[in-house]
């Protein structure tokens, strides 16, 4: 084992990659450094106004959308790669006192509740059980909250609080197996390392149903690409669950507990709820009488290139390209819009990565106008399912979803 198999910290995971690492050189310390771009923009004045912008350990810079805890947005570029690197991947906690260091020789996952044979798992127990991986979206409930309205309260993600990756584990089944779930268990919870600042706040838990649970396809992933999980993003174990909002995605994994009963703690009863109805819709003015948790992933589609407010030369092919991806029914066609909305033609799908996986389309577009031109981009999945045409809303800001539209000036 190397070290950071035994004890990682902030500063021993996610070493960024040779090429980000050249990328932000010149940018100075881990923590609040800003890069080249924004320093430029801050001296244009108070008219351009800066984002802000944080390196946190084992990150590249990322849009800070709050710093206390960290909730970091990935740059748009980096989903022109199929799997979204560690170093640039979107990071969000809820609690204030987050795991910066874990020592492999005492963590444990302790494994309990109404069970027959309670387990404390090692790292090294993980490891001897058969491993299974998955390439599955990472969305946070809360992704394009920015763009809902009205506006609605709460983090104001832009659209980068995503991200595609390889996650390898252990299959939660084989635990629950291992561990002999009692007869009349109805769901199972999840706790993480972090914790409120003082017991007041609750803590960060949530729950699955009993039969979702026991699917082969949830992991308890120990890696993330093919390398230890980033200490932001949950090493040394964090729930997967493919197709579900990353609510569920439990970080820092400390205790799995069987429950003969619902459970009834603060993230699932009173937060992460939907309006129950097939859209999860509601009006400032109607806010729905019924919600249920938060639980699958609609039908997305975008755009990674061009990117919006790009200048295209006019008469020359220009490529298309973007992701779509939905709750794992699998993205069955991509269309793209290069008039408004009057027509529409097919993009050509990449190979498929697995049915939770971003899939990659690419299109050709020959610009025939100068002037300002809205591209869309839609899809539909194997299930029927489409991107609406017009957004949708609900009080909390979640699943916002729309067909993307990007302004492109041709020249
Ligand atoms: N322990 C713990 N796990 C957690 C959270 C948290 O606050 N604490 N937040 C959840 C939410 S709401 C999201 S969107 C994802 C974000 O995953 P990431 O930070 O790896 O991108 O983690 C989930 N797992
Ligand atoms: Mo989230």
């Amino acid at each position: 084992m190397n070290r950071t198999d035994v004890h990682a910290s902030w500063w021993t995971t996610g070493t960024p990659s040779r090429r980000h690492w050249l990328r932000w050189a010149g940018t100075a310390g881990l923590l609040g450094a800003v890069p080249a771009g924004c320093e430029r923009r801050l001296q244009e004045g108070p008219a351009a106004e800066p984002e802000p912008v944080a390196r946190f350990p084992g990150k590249v810079a990322l849009r800070v959308v709050n710093d206390r805890p960290p909730c970091l947005e990935t740059p748009w570029h980096y989903y022109r790669e199929d799997l979204t690197p560690n170093e640039a991947f979107y990071v969000r906690w809820h609690l204030q006192t987050i795991p910066t260091s874990v020592d492999l020789r005492s963590w444990r996952l302790k494994v309990g509740g109404h069970v027959e044979r309670p387990l404390e798992l090692s790292m090294a127990d993980l490891r001897r059980m058969e491993a299974a991986s998955v390439v599955a979206v990472n969305q946070c409930s809360g992704n394009s909250r920015s763009r809902f309205e009205p506006r609605v309260p709460g983090g104001q993600w832009g659209n980068g609080a995503m991200g595609n990756a390889r996650w390898t584990g252990v299959r939660l089944a084989d635990i629950l197996r291992r561990a002999g779930v009692k007869g009349g268990s109805v769901q199972v919870s999840f706790d993480g390392l972090d914790q409120g600042p003082f017991s007041a706040v609750p803590d960060f838990i949530k729950a699955l149903p009993i039969d979702h649970a026991r699917t082969p396809e949830i992991l308890v992933a120990y890696e993330m690409n093919g390398e230890p999980l980033p200490m932001l993003n949950g090493f040394p174990a964090r729930l997967v669950v493919p197709g579900w909002y990353a609510t569920y995605w439990v970080k820092a994994l400390a205790e799995i507990t069987v429950l003969p009963r619902p459970f009834e703690g603060f993230w699932m009863a009173r937060s992460y709820r939907i309006p129950d109805n097939p859209h999860a819709q509601e009006t400032p003015d109607a806010l729905a009488a019924k919600t249920v948790p938060i639980h699958r992933m609609n039908v997305r589609s975008f755009f990674v290139q061009p990117e919006p407010d790009a200048r295209v030369p006019l008469g020359r092919p220009l490529a298309l390209e973007g992701i779509a991806f939905d709750d794992g029914q699998g993205i069955k066609q991509v269309q793209v819009s290069t008039d408004g909305g009057a027509g529409w033609f097919d993009a050509r799908l990449d190979r498929d990565l697995g049915r939770f996986a971003f899939r990659r389309w690419r299109a050709e577009w020959t610009p025939s106008a100068r002037g300002l031109q809205t591209l869309r981009v839609r899809a539909v999945n194997n299930a029927g399912d489409a991107t609406p045409e017009s957004p949708t809303w609900n009080h909390s800001g979640y699943m916002r979803n729309a067909i993307e539209q990007i302004p492109v000036l041709v020249v």
